[in-house]
């Protein structure tokens, strides 16, 4: 089977230290979760960053600090993939400006407005196409978060106008209140949805976490994990760290023989 890319979601823009102390959301403390979650069979991580009251921040200079940190922490070097979905509400030059600025290996885009929990997540389609465009003329490779049914069709539709080019790299981001959640039935329908030539994650939400990593083990996809979605390891237990989830994964994989990527092979599948 094709080698397993596990992408480590450390810190997230809406998980707080009350909902798990062990979250990172320093520099420093992001830099040992990512060289755990390396250790342990990583090769991406999903950047978001704080400030210094710990909220969600889209500023250069966390992203710097971050990157810097985690930069020096990790050997081999995993692909950071920053994420510019921020947290509700960002304004989207905040959510442009580290892609312009940075110019990371890839980043996420998501390419529709939706309820996100009691909010609502603003991606307005020109604004869409304004990032996915900077992504494309700066050779950020996108990864597309789909958390709905129509959002591979909006993807596809990006793709017909020259925002995106093939391969196309989804994340089905499935458990959010407002989106799909992540039952077989769900990723059965997205799979169906998307061509032979793309690649596909899982990253499921809360409960969801476990069973769709499983599902994407077995049937070749790739799986993202981290308190960014998911705090907890079992019902009513926290989790320790966020490597306690890559090593999961990497079980599930060994299982089955299912080779892990390893930040090169990474690098070669996703195309930078
Ligand atoms: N925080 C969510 C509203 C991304 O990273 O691109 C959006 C999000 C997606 O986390
Ligand atoms: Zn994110």
């Amino acid at each position: 089977m094709n080698p397993l890319i596990i992408t480590a979601a450390i810190t997230g823009a809406e998980t707080t230290k009350k909902m798990n102390p062990a979250l990172p959301v320093t520099p420093e403390e992001q830099a040992v979760a990512a060289r755990e979650c390396v250790a342990a069979g990583a090769s991406v991580i999903h950047l978001h960053v704080r400030d210094e009251n710990e909220s969600a921040s889209q500023s250069l200079d966390n992203f710097k600090n971050s990157i810097e940190a985690i930069r020096a922490a990790c050997d081999p070097q995993p692909i950071i993939q920053i994420s510019t979905g921020g947290a509700v509400g960002a304004p989207m030059e905040e959510r442009i400006r580290p892609i312009v600025e940075l110019k990371p290996e890839m980043a996420s885009l998501n390419v529709a407005s939706m309820n996100f929990g009691d909010e609502v997540f603003l991606n307005e389609p020109l604004e869409v196409k304004k990032l996915a465009k900077y992504m494309l003329e700066l050779g950020v490779i996108p990864e597309i978060e789909v958390y709905d049914a129509g959002h591979v069709e909006i993807t596809q539709r990006l793709l017909k106008e020259g925002y995106l080019k093939k391969p196309i790299h989804y994340q089905f981001v499935l458990g959010v209140p407002g989106g799909m959640s992540g039952t077989e039935r769900n990723l059965n329908f997205l799979l169906e949805s998307i061509q032979d030539d793309d690649t596909w994650a899982t990253a499921g939400v809360g409960r969801w976490q476990k069973p769709l990593s499983q599902m994407a083990v077995e049937r070749g996809g790739f799986v993202r994990i981290g308190f960014e979605d998911n705090v907890y390891w079992e019902k009513g237990v926290l989790a320790e760290s966020n490597a306690q989830f890559v090593e999961r994964v990497r079980k599930m994989a060994e299982a089955i023989n299912r080779p892990i990527a390893t930040c090169e092979d990474a690098r070669r599948i996703i195309g930078i």
